[in-house]
């Protein structure tokens, strides 16, 4: 049995839902829309956090430990044209492509963290350590919109790769929620034609990003939050 433990915002585990309907792998869906208790998390992974994969015997964390294990056990794709990339690291870029993959999830900490120290009552602007985690995301948006190939199609070019998927859910992220963090997507228009064409694609559609801010508890079937009353 193959099951997943996730929050329905997080965009670490919505990349990891992508990869799975990529493959096109079913799992029983533990969706949680609250915070559980640090005893409940505990039983299914010591980090406390989402995602987590259990499949048969084996439990993982860290959603680039999922994907790069996903990748190599199911060698299944969904998509003809324009497929998920067979693995993470290409052979003879290997270094390359696992920078690349750190500098996106980087990004996605900052972004989180923001997101988090948001709902703890701590906003960026004023706080030096946010300031800097801001600061670490417009950078990282430079760095990363110089790494996609001249059309945006990607990272891996006529491949759809880990990477690619990762960075759409984290920009997503920042931009359904009210963080006042402008990642200037209009500066960085090969990032903004891989985000929307990735976008478009049923692995995502059928993965929605929801807006999420304290009080709500969970969704309509459109995706309208339903609040605590
Ligand atoms: N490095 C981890 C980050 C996962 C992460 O930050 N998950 C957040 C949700 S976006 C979480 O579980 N937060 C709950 C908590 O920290 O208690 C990964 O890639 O899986």
């Amino acid at each position: 049995m193959r099951s997943l433990l996730y929050t329905t915002g997080s965009p670490f585990a919505r990349g990891v839902r992508v990869v799975l309907d990529e493959i096109g792998l079913d799992y029983e869906r533990r969706e949680e829309t609250t915070t559980p208790s640090a005893a409940s998390r505990a039983e299914w992974t010591p980090a406390l956090q989402v995602p987590t994969l259990r499949d048969g015997d084996l439990t993982l964390w860290e959603s680039g430990v999922i994907a790069e294990y996903l990748l190599a056990t199911y060698p299944r794709r969904v998509h003809q044209e324009f497929p998920l990339a067979p693995s993470m690291w290409r052979a003879g870029s290997e270094w390359d492509d696992r920078l690349l993959f750190a500098s996106v999830q980087t990004l996605g900490t900052a972004a989180t963290t923001i997101s988090q120290m948001q709902w703890s009552g701590v906003r960026h602007h004023g706080n030096s350590h946010l300031t800097r985690c801001a600061e670490r995301i417009a950078h990282l948006m430079g760095w990363l919109e110089s790494r996609i190939d001249r059309d945006g199609e990607g990272f891996f070019g006529k491949t759809v790769s880990v990477q690619d998927i990762f960075l759409t859910c984290h920009l997503r992220f920042i931009a359904n929620r009210p963080l006042d963090l402008d990642i200037r997507l209009e500066a960085h228009p090969r990032t903004r034609t891989l985000v929307n064409a990735l976008e478009d694609r049923a692995s995502f559609r059928n993965n929605p990003v929801l807006w999420w801010e304290p009080g709500i508890i969970g969704y309509e079937a459109d995706g309208t939050p339903t609040r605590a009353t």
